[in-house]
């Protein structure tokens, strides 16, 4: 192998007509440190090691360039040495920066992540519009960013804040100039692929018809195994683990679920079966979500922890940000309906920060998560008893013949108000689940969604359902907003 000196790539990898050649231009920051590729420990001036790697034939040295210490974007050394420390090959993929560039910061990192995010938000709408069929569906706003002093070089040299932010393209990299703020370049980093997986859907009790299924200590049975369903697991962000624009699997007994050609199936007796629910199910109600018009209900990938409690409870921890989900009898995170139960609590807190500050609230909170648990297993139900909530995880602790943890039809009123939030939230969810059948799916979740936004944290029944019957007048008209006022006058809420 004979020793070469490769230069600069002629064009920076730039969107942003960055197009002038770099050949030629001199490397002022590196002045009086030409290359001396013939030393191994000769390298310019102004690079810093960021990776060395060990192969069959030797080292390989990283370099990042940097001027006056800042990252200049894209601009890389490397050096490959053989295993006796002799130069093999050396690339140069430094571009070349004034001295004269000024790094004085004018725009704050806070601004520049914010006009990055908008841009980024802004074009995720705009694909969604465009290709509003294809599978996977990108959806806006970009949620976290974090920015990064750097420079860009070459003819149009310039400090900019690097900022990454994640959203529904996924993982962005926008370069947001220092000094007037405007956003010189952006793009997707990341890959979203689809995956395989295997889940109930909603829970075998619903899918197989059958009360009689029993947990037997998670193990394997026949009648559980022909209740599973292969999937497709859309949005994942190609790290091979499941995480996507909706769902982070963050912590779960026995290590997160890892597999490079993204195949996630596995049975319910496998602590990873549990993980692959919690995301296909939760990015399937986020599409739904997008697909009745909201771009901001709970748009972010939400950490979930899986099996780390051994409780038989899952809950929402706002002051985190996190579900978990508790194996204690059947699993929590086989059956949908205790996912979606919890991920109600953590859309009505991404809503309204806060949310659930007084007893009504609280109720209004489980009575919620128990009204989307049954809204999502409709599709999925056949008809099955829709308004029975959590039928599998109910085996474990009801005697039957039927097994609902609450429903959603029970007739109470505010007559029966207990002070207890599940007691009372039973309340809600059926006020909520006459407004589903009297206006059908799609428009009572418009209309319930919208009237979240105009809660208060410490809301009460009739607070509440008076800015639905609002909303729904605003959305349909007064025949809608009238039909809704029905549903919660039965409920002696109006
Ligand atoms: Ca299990
Ligand atoms: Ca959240
Ligand atoms: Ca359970
Ligand atoms: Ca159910
Ligand atoms: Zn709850």
């Amino acid at each position: 192998m004979t020793k070469r000196v490769h230069r600069r790539k002629a064009v920076a990898a730039l969107a942003v007509g960055f197009a002038a050649a770099t050949l030629g231009m001199s490397f002022t920051s590196a002045a009086g440190a030409a290359p001396d590729a013939g030393s191994a420990d000769a390298v310019p001036a102004n690079l810093k090691l960021i990776r060395t790697k060990t192969s069959l034939l030797g080292k390989h040295l990283w370099y990042q360039q940097t001027f006056k210490g800042l990252p200049v974007v894209n601009g890389y050394y490397a050096k490959h040495l053989d295993k006796s420390g002799k130069v093999l090959e050396v690339a140069d993929g430094r571009d070349a920066v004034p001295d004269s560039l000024d790094v004085t910061v004018k725009v704050p990192a806070a601004t520049a992540t914010k006009s990055a995010n908008t841009l980024v938000s802004a074009r995720a709408a705009r694909n969604r519009i465009a290709a509003p069929n294809k599978s996977v569906t990108p959806t806006p706003s970009a949620t976290e960013g974090a920015a990064q002093l750097a420079v860009v070089g070459g003819p149009h040299a310039r400090l900019v804040w690097n900022v990454t932010s994640r959203s529904t393209e996924g993982v962005t990299r926008s370069l947001v100039d220092a000094k007037n703020g405007v956003v010189v370049d952006s793009k997707v980093i990341s890959h979203n692929v689809d995956g395989k997986g295997s889940v109930f859907d909603p829970n075998p009790v619903v899918s197989q018809k059958n009360e009689n299924l029993a947990d037997e200590d998670d193990k394997n049975q026949n009648e559980l195994f022909v209740a599973q369903k292969n999937v497709i697991l859309r949005n994942l962000d190609g790290s091979g683990k499941l995480n996507g624009p909706y769902v982070n699997i963050k912590e779960a007994k026995g290590g997160v679920a890892e597999s490079k050609s993204h195949t996630f199936v596995y049975q319910r007796a496998n602590d990873k079966f549990e993980q692959v629910m919690a995301y296909y199910q939760v990015n399937q109600t986020q599409e739904y979500i997008h697909s009745l018009g909201f771009t901001e209900v709970n748009n972010e990938s939400q950490d979930f922890a899986i099996n780390t409690f051994d409780g038989d409870n899952s809950f929402y921890d706002p002051s985190i940000d996190m579900i978990t989900m508790g194996e204690g009898g059947v699993d929590d995170g086989e059956d949908a309906e205790v996912i979606w139960h919890e991920y109600g609590h953590a859309i009505q807190d991404d809503i309204v920060p806060g949310f659930g500050e007084s007893l009504e609230a609280g109720s209004i909170g489980e009575g919620f998560g128990d009204y989307w648990a049954v809204s999502m297993s409709i599709p999925v139900s056949k008809g099955y008893d829709l308004p029975c909530v959590m039928d599998w995880d109910a085996t474990s602790y009801t005697s039957g013949p039927k097994h609902c943890l609450r429903r959603t039809d029970t007739g109470k009123t505010t007559d029966d108000i207990s002070g207890s939030v599940h007691d009372d939230g039973e309340i809600w969810s059926n006020a909520l689940w006459d407004i589903h059948k009297a206006l059908g799916r799609n428009k009572a979740n418009k209309v319930i969604l919208q009237g979240t936004f105009f809660y208060a944290p410490d809301t009460t029944f009739a607070d509440a359902a008076r800015v639905t019957v609002q909303s729904a007048r605003l959305l349909y008209g007064k025949a809608t907003a009238d039909q809704v006022t029905a549903a919660f006058k039965a409920r002696k809420i109006l």
